[in-house]
């Protein structure tokens, strides 16, 4: 928990009055939304967007003042956790389920910061089943077509019940073993019909803050 709260606190002080941000989502984002609140409690003025409903929940118990996307054409600064970050900080995203969300958010950010522990930090994607959200219609024939990339497809199941993100779509959780070659799978992931999303992030990271147990930092 410190190893996230120190990497989460750290993103925070790259947060100025005026901008607007980028809220992610996860138990690691939790905490730089916390930080947050306290900042605006002590007179910070932002205004921010949440990438997921409960983060948008977060915020408002937190009296974070939130503005909706579709107001705006560009977000400052995105402080959000990932699954996997890799030496070239492509990102798996995902193991929540917010990541359209989080990539469409992403993809506004002029920054996006990403705080993980250690424990994120890999040589190579891949450890981490790949999360891959699709539309509901011909859902057991889009898994077959994800099967034909060399992964094994798995419906993710929340109290016996297909898991449906903020969007009302399922997640499959693709094992494709080590990932040679990141920006290609995205592609070809993302070309297959059915196939809302995939949680590669491919150099999207504008910064990554690594914590660690004792409670220091590690900015690349
Ligand atoms: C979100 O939360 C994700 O995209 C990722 O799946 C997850 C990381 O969670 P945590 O910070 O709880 O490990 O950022």
């Amino acid at each position: 928990m410190e190893s996230k709260r120190a990497a989460a606190e750290k993103a925070v002080e790259y947060i100025r009055n005026g901008m607007i941000i980028g809220l992610g989502t996860g138990s690691t984002a939790y905490w730089a939304i916390q930080k947050l609140g306290i900042n605006i409690k002590d007179g910070l003025r932002v205004k921010a967007v949440a990438t997921s409903i409960h983060t948008e929940n977060l915020a408002k118990e937190l009296k974070i003042p939130l503005i909706s996307i579709s107001e705006i054409e560009e977000i400052d600064i995105t402080v959000d956790g990932a699954d996997e970050v890799d030496d070239e900080w492509n990102l798996i995203k995902g193991g929540g389920g917010a990541h359209l969300r989080e990539k469409i958010v992403a993809s506004m950010s002029k920054e996006l910061i990403i705080v993980v522990d250690e424990s994120k930090k890999v040589n190579r994607l891949g450890k981490f089943p790949l999360p891959v959200e699709i539309v509901i219609f011909n859902y057991e024939n889009t898994q077959k077509k994800l099967s034909t990339l060399g992964c094994v497809p798995q419906l993710r199941i929340r109290d016996n019940k297909p898991f449906l993100t903020d969007n009302g779509n399922y997640i499959v959780d693709c094992d494709f073993g080590s990932i040679g070659q990141p920006r290609e799978l995205h592609t070809a992931i993302n070309s297959i019909p059915g196939v809302v999303e995939n949680g590669l992030f491919i150099k999207m990271a504008t910064k990554v803050i690594i914590g660690y147990q004792d409670g220091s930092v590690k900015e690349q």
